[in-house]
């Protein structure tokens, strides 16, 4: 037992429910009978902190005594969802939790409904560094994952007049019982000034930096939970502040308002999150973002590495550092400032422990989304940094001379400097040069970036590169989020299955016993139901439970092509209105997704999608036939919702556009059979669930590339298809309301340009939906399919993943062996 524990931690509902009591009263100084709901939640996620913090106190400590290498994951986001049911989930606590509230009367579903989730990100990248967190807390790997606490996060969506509206997150306001402060974990992060070179006491020159401004960084810890494990994982988050609250010697010659603007301009490092995800914009802000965390991380690193009495040459040997993607790749130059002038290091040395800690994981291939920065901004933000990369580049480019003598063209495509016109620096070249192993997130992807983006790279380095398939975590999007389904897995595969996901397996046998399969529709029947209630609450439309639920919730982005999917509605719409009598089955549409605020056609799509829902769902013709509807502010607590209600998973990216996906897993694991393109993790999803439980349609990432260096004219598409001129110029006619030009930018773009080839996949698209509407019409083939896609998925549990970079990347034992 830890000492002091545990009087706060027992397990029992009598103990939790006076735990929760003591802190209502005591942390939070309300009378139970004067307490709210959202005191209830207070209450309540401060008794399951102390659980969790006693279990990740120790497993630290376990950590420090033996020496053993930890996992530090960088990410510029994090999207954990809401902590509490989790929490309870992973300490087997749920069942306790409701009987000592409803001793009081409390309804604990109405206490979970208070949390405010943390929206530290855009989409699949920090969700996926969530679900990892998840994972490394339960296999029981030691790991911290780094990042940035920021004020606002992604913005809540909001519809009016059928747009997408962005309202400011203040997930802080209600204020935030999960994190603690951790005021010794403090660092400073300096920017701009210049360098020097100085002697040092034992007469070798060393380059000192002299900035220009001085941050603060805080450290505040979130703990999460594995399942069913001793091992905690931790999310060190880190806020900017100014150094001093005022500059005095400014405030003290009058000049108050500069004193000012410094202390604000701190702040603002941390301030808020950048929602475009897939685009890079060179913003100053953004860069200053991702040093400063990653510098945090790097100091906290070495600083913890040297209370275990451990020499900063053996940095490799205490931590494996990830950079998820190239957003903390200044790492690279900033361990190597580290080693070689605050730790005195030679290069030779620091260059090898850097290469021996980092490793880089890409998430695209999208050549508008790779990171460069201007030299001239790089360096006048990190001067220093700008010297070392130069340095690595003049090593590594001789290194490349020698591999390739007279290769000027080569050179230049891996030099870290691009130096085709303004000068830039290359973050996705720095990051692999300076990684001992670089990963793709689906073996499609991975091979994709062998062949194209780092190809030139590979040819130097081809043992450098691996594949580690994403995962999603089974605890959250399926445990949690459908527990009708969990406790029918549990019946049939025994309980083991959210630690040990191949257990899916056993369920298999039970495809065709028609108790099991009527059991199966009735969880997903109910689910539908449940979120047929929401969609109601959500947007005043009545959908029917019974009809086929057809899901696409994502971020909105032409590659991801929701518009090929409201194409297809729209066709089904106008083939209603002409034959009435049509056999086709009754179909709810679903999306949800935010747009980036500055995408202008990611916009258009969303009003596309809300100006077909208002027309469909209000013409009585196909009233009970089809319905549209757009679910607002897709989260990950409304993911929770939605997925397990999903028959159809729509995942109908171009082929070669979406590096893995996500969601895919997710809706599969609960039994959604997906329709779908060759692309990213779609194609492991088919071999595993078998190719006759999955409706394949569209080019591969082959065809694409022949198609486009052919000349693509989608004009001709248009010309020779009666239907799609149909459809097409309904849109653009101005029957779907507002202005008679509202769609126009986006009938032009697939006319004339058509870059994510919608045109050409359309007709193997419907043809794919027509498959998907058969057999819907015969349920037992149906239900018998869902089946074997929840029974086939356990390869996608985040834990595979996980235990894939333990031994692919890492090199760091796993407490927990599979059983
Ligand atoms: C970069 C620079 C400046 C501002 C923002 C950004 C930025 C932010 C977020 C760039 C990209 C992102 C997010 C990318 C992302 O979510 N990618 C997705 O990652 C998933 C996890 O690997 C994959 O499953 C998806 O296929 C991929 O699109």
């Amino acid at each position: 037992k830890t000492p002091g524990a545990s009087i706060r931690t027992g397990t029992g509902a009598d103990d939790l429910r006076q735990a929760f009591l003591d802190n209502l009263v005591c942390a939070l100084g309300r009378l139970p009978s004067h307490a709210t709901s959202h005191d209830h939640y207070l209450a309540l996620a401060l008794t399951v902190r102390d659980h969790v913090m006693e279990r990740g106190v120790k497993s630290f400590e376990r950590g420090d005594t033996q020496q053993i290498r930890r996992v530090a994951y960088l990410s510029a986001e994090f999207l954990p969802g809401p902590h509490l049911g989790n929490h309870l989930l992973n300490l087997g606590l749920t069942g306790t939790a409701d009987k000592a509230l409803d001793g009081l009367g409390i309804d604990l579903d109405q206490v979970l409904a208070q949390e405010q989730e943390p929206g530290l990100g855009n989409g699949g990248l920090g969700r996926l560094a969530s679900c990892y967190l998840d994972s490394l807390a339960t296999v029981g790997v030691q790991s911290v994952g780094y990042g940035i606490r920021y004020e606002f996060g992604i913005f809540d969506q909001t519809i009016r007049d059928g747009w997408q509206v962005e309202v400011t997150d203040k997930w802080l306001h209600g204020g935030n019982p999960w994190e603690v402060y951790r005021p010794g974990a403090v660092q400073e992060v300096k920017f701009g000034g210049h360098t020097e070179v100085v002697t040092d006491a034992a007469g070798r020159s060393r380059v000192h930096w002299v900035p220009a401004i001085v941050v603060r960084g805080e450290a505040y810890d979130t703990p999460i939970s594995g399942f069913d494990s001793d091992t905690c994982a931790l999310m060190r988050l880190w806020k900017s502040e100014a150094v001093e609250s005022f500059d005095f010697e400014a405030f003290n010659h009058g000049d108050y308002d500069r004193a000012v603007e410094q202390k604000v301009a701190s702040e603002n490092l941390s301030k808020v999150l950048y929602p475009n995800d897939e685009l890079h914009r060179g913003k100053e802000l953004r860069l200053k973002q991702q040093y400063f965390f990653t510098s945090c991380a790097l100091q906290d690193m070495l600083r913890i590495q040297s209370l275990r009495g451990s020499p900063p040459d053996s940095f490799h040997r205490n931590w494996a550092v990830q950079l998820n993607d190239t957003h903390p790749a200044i790492a690279v130059a900033e361990l190597m400032r580290l080693l070689v002038d605050v730790h005195a290091l030679e290069w030779d040395a620091a260059w090898s422990v850097t290469r021996a800690t980092l490793s880089y994981t890409n998430h695209t291939l999208l050549p508008e989304a790779l990171e460069r920065w201007p030299v001239d901004m790089l360096g006048g933000l990190l001067p220093r940094h700008l010297e070392i990369i130069y340095e690595i580049n003049a090593h590594f480019l001789d290194e490349v001379r020698a591999a390739f003598p007279g290769d000027d063209e080569r050179l230049a495509r891996l030099s870290l400097i691009d130096e085709s016109g303004l000068r830039y620096v290359r973050m996705a070249n720095l990051a692999c040069v300076g990684s001992q192993t670089v990963n793709g997130v689906a073996e499609l992807h991975s091979e994709l970036l062998r062949q194209t983006v780092l190809v030139d790279f590979a040819a130097l380095w081809p043992d450098k590169f691996t594949n580690v398939t994403n995962g999603v975590t089974p605890r959250r999007f399926v445990a949690l989020a459908n527990p009708g389904l969990g406790k029918l897995l549990t019946k049939t595969a025994g309980k083991s299955w959210p630690g040990d996901l191949d257990k899916l397996r056993k369920i298999e046998p039970h495809t065709d016993d028609p108790r099991f399969r009527s059991e199966w529709r009735e969880v997903k029947l109910s689910n539908k139901r449940q979120l047929a209630a929401l969609i109601a609450e959500r947007t005043g439309i009545e959908v029917a439970p019974e009809s086929l639920f057809d899901v696409q919730v994502k971020r909105i982005h032409e590659y991801k092509r929701q518009h090929l999917n409201l194409l297809h509605v729209l066709t089904l719409y106008l083939r209603l209105k002409r034959d009435p009598k049509a056999d086709i089955p009754a179909r709810t549409f679903i999306f949800g997704g935010k747009a980036a605020p500055g995408y202008f056609l990611a916009k258009r799509i969303i009003r596309l999608a809300t100006a077909a829902s208002d027309l469909i769902n209000n013409d009585r013709d196909v009233a009970g036939r089809i319905k549209v509807v757009f679910f607002p502010d897709f989260n990950v607590r409304n993911a929770q919702s939605i997925y397990p209600a999903a028959d159809l998973s729509e995942q109908v990216s171009l082929a070669g556009m979406e590096a893995s996906g996500t969601g895919n897993m997710k809706m599969s694991l609960n039994g959604a059979l997906t329709i779908g393109t060759l692309d990213g993790a779609n194609v492991e999803i088919r071999e595993a669930v078998g190719a006759e439980n999955f409706f394949l349609f569209g080019l591969n990432a082959g065809e694409v590339v022949a198609l486009k260096r052919g000349g693509y004219r989608p004009r001709d598409r248009y010309d020779s298809d009666p239907l799609l001129r149909e459809v097409i110029d309904f849109i653009g006619s101005g029957a779907l309301g507002g202005d008679v030009d509202l769609f126009q930018p986006l009938v032009a773009n697939l006319l004339d340009h058509d870059p994510y080839l919608l045109l050409a996949d359309y007709r193997g698209y419907l043809n794919a939906q027509q498959r998907v509407s058969e057999l819907w019409m015969d349920p037992e083939a149906w239900t018998r399919a869902s089946i074997l896609n929840t029974a086939r998925m356990g390869r996608f549990s985040s834990d595979r993943s996980i235990r894939d970079y333990c031994q692919r990347v890492w090199n760091v034992n796993i407490k927990k062996q599979k059983k």
